[in-house]
């Protein structure tokens, strides 16, 4: 039997729950089968390419729902799992139908894909999670944010916050699935030792510290708000908590950046922040104002390159408005 894994690409998570799916099904549903990998990324238009649903068996998880009938498997935790209302339509009428129903679930109150499919496969399948509790434990950490400090967060000393660096910034199609079965067969630590795995590490740490040197250079906190501008250091991506990490006691952060497509403004609180949360502004709204969007707690706004003057001025008058709110003060 073949079995093909869909998963949410680069993404600790995604690459966790594929891990744990194999071992599930080759455990508690069938022996001897092979298992392959294809990583699904979103994007504008289909998500999902048919022709590629070529397995025995086709699995998709931590990601969105299809309502294709080669599709045998689905786990997903995201509250944006149906893409339309005629597949959530189609998930329903599933559950419905006993054969379908203990193949397809859904639960967004779970913080990670991976500790869903844990659950599931345990008090339905019998599935003995022991041996995979520390994977769990950390696709909850890393997709839950769930980390206990900004040190926790930016300093990358546990492995399974190394191995999310090189998951998330990995440009090579056969790294993740190669990676992905050695999750559930080995601790994190012996993952990250792998030869394969091991010298991908080290540049992107010394990247990593870069980020943290810049922004430590161009961050200036006043009334509980974070600036910095590094529009002229393009960067692909950086870890969000380092404002805070340099900044603890900081409630929000305004960052000005740029990459070859787009100029963005990201708005964000602090995690670890001691303000009373009733007193917090919502940043969606005030991301939204400018066309962009997000959640409460953290937003963005993207311009396109040519747009940097407006993006810096919508930057200046965000800062302003969050530093004349100041929730500790
Ligand atoms: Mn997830």
């Amino acid at each position: 039997m073949r079995v093909r894994v869909f998963y949410h690409d680069k993404c600790f998570d995604g690459a966790c729950s594929a891990s744990l799916f194999t071992r599930f099904h080759r455990e508690r549903i069938t022996q001897g089968a092979s298992y392959e990998y294809h990583g699904l990324v979103h994007r504008a238009g289909a998500l999902f390419d048919e022709a590629t649903f070529t397995g025995d068996e086709n699995a998709i998880v931590d990601f969105k729902y299809s309502a294709s009938p080669r599709i045998t498997w689905w786990f997903d935790h995201h509250l944006s799992a149906f893409l339309t209302p005629q597949d959530h339509e189609h998930f329903l009428a599933c559950q419905r139908v006993p054969g379908c129903a203990s193949r397809k679930f859904f639960d967004p109150s779970y913080t990670s894909c991976t500790s869903f499919l844990a659950h599931i496969a345990s008090t339905r399948y019998e599935f003995d999670t022991a041996p995979v509790a520390d994977l769990i434990h950390w696709a909850d950490i890393v997709d839950g944010a769930r980390y206990e400090s900004p040190e926790a967060a930016v300093e990358m000393a546990e492995p399974a916050m190394k191995l999310t660096l090189i998951i998330e910034s990995t440009q090579d199609p056969e790294f993740i699935p190669r990676l992905i079965p050695l999750l559930t067969e080995m601790p994190l630590s012996e993952v990250l030792n792998q030869p394969f795995v091991a010298p991908l590490l080290p540049p992107l740490l010394e990247r990593h510290h870069q980020a943290i040197a810049l922004i430590r250079s161009r961050a200036e906190e006043r009334n509980g708000t974070i600036f910095f501008d590094i529009t002229d250091h393009p960067l692909e991506g950086f870890n969000k908590f380092i404002p805070y990490y340099l900044h603890p006691n900081a409630t929000y952060s305004i960052g000005l950046s740029k990459s070859s497509f787009r100029t963005k403004v990201a708005v964000g609180s602090n995690p670890w922040t001691k303000a009373d949360p009733a007193k917090m502004v919502n940043l969606a709204q005030i991301c939204e104002r400018y066309g962009g969007g997000g959640h409460a707690r953290v937003g963005a706004i993207s311009f396109s390159p040519d747009k940097e003057e407006q993006a810096r001025a919508a930057a200046a008058e965000i800062v302003a408005e969050l530093r004349s709110k100041n929730p500790l003060a």
